[in-house]
């Protein structure tokens, strides 16, 4: 069976973009594959986070991924600072990379340039601790949005080089960007990714959001003074990523949606896009709140990083023994 692996950073409450670019189809792959779902909370610090607000997102996020339908019975679900390796192995794949091809990172480029001052190394080095939590599982497939194509490039490169130089002990991955839904844009400003680490509360509409917010938020996004409901990228970015929206929250096509607000501007439009998004996310809701209200998150938790740590901690092993480090074990 192949192996999948996907991680969520836990860097404020997930969007909607996090679940049509990612959770939504971590669902569908956990009966055909071995997944590995992580919470990936040594991301998350790369940038500075609150204490308590960052051990509340970690849980929030785990019960999301269950209320989206991942079942623990199926896929390893655990929090990546619960299995060392993780770490261990970002510093062994450090040593494999070279400063100038980190810095060539676009996630790195904004990231440190919308904080200005006082940017961690961590920033710097988070695609090796990325490529990391990958190539500890042998991994073939990771599921990602659009925006994490150059981070899973970096982490083939990282893995052919160390293979070339130590021995050949890492599976190569390849990266599944799903056709439609890889990149939700924001509500504001339609050109940059949803994001929820966006200072811009109307920028995202959070998995969470209730129903009145998500009507507002829909009702104001940026449009274009052309009233009329066309999927054009270019020239009207506001409205084709409201039509991704509603079309991957219905299940009605493109076309279809086209045919039926023609000539009808984008009041009912809108109320329709808001409407299909609650109707998506109202179930996911319901099952996470009796989940935060229930003990099975931290047993589920537990026994995840137990059995990640077991398959982990073997590779850590063998790639120390590829480099040299520490005594040679018997
Ligand atoms: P941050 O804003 O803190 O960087 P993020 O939401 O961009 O967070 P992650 O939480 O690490 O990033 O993303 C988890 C998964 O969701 C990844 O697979 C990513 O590609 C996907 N994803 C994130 N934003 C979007 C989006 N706007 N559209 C589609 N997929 C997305
Ligand atoms: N960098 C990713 C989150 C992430 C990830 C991973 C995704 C960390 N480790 C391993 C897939 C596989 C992001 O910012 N979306």
């Amino acid at each position: 069976m192949s192996t999948i692996f996907s991680g969520i950073q836990p860097s404020g409450s997930p969007t909607l973009g996090n679940y049509l670019g990612a959770f939504k189809h971590f669902t569908e792959l956990q009966d055909d594959y071995d997944c590995y779902f992580c919470i990936v909370d040594q991301h998350a610090i790369t940038v500075p986070q609150d204490r308590l607000k960052l051990r509340e997102n970690i849980k929030s996020l785990a019960a999301l991924y269950l209320a989206c339908g991942i079942d623990p019975e199926k896929a390893t679900l655990f929090i990546q600072s619960e299995v060392s390796a993780h770490a261990k192995m970002a510093w062994i794949l450090q040593c494999v990379s070279y400063v100038g091809e980190l810095e060539r990172m676009t996630q790195y480029k904004d990231k440190s340039q919308k904080q200005g001052d006082g940017v961690s190394a961590g920033l710097l080095t988070y695609p090796p601790l990325m490529a990391a939590d990958i190539l500890l599982y042998q991994t073939d497939i990771v599921p990602v949005g659009d925006d994490q194509k150059q981070h899973i490039e970096l982490t083939r490169n990282l893995a052919e080089r160390f293979n070339q130089q130590h021995n050949d002990i890492f599976t190569i991955p390849e990266a599944r960007i799903p056709k439609v839904g890889a990149r939700i844009m924001s509500l504001t400003e339609p050109t940059k990714k949803m994001s929820k680490s966006d200072d811009n509360q109307k920028s995202f509409i959070l998995m969470l959001d209730d129903e009145r917010q998500i009507m507002k938020k829909i009702k104001s996004a940026t449009t274009d003074s052309d009233m009329t409901v066309r999927f054009d990228k270019v020239n009207k970015p506001g409205v084709s990523n409201l039509m991704a929206i509603y079309s991957l929250c219905s299940g009605k096509t493109l076309e279809e949606i086209e045919a039926a607000y023609a000539g009808k501007g984008y009041g009912d439009f809108k109320t329709d896009v808001a409407e299909a998004v609650v109707d998506t996310l109202k179930p996911i809701q319901e099952k996470y709140y009796e989940l935060m209200a229930s003990e099975q998150l931290d047993e589920i938790l537990d026994h995840g990083a137990e059995k990640a740590a077991h398959v982990a901690n073997k590779m850590v092993t063998k790639a120390e023994r590829a480099m040299g480090l520490g005594r040679k074990k018997r």
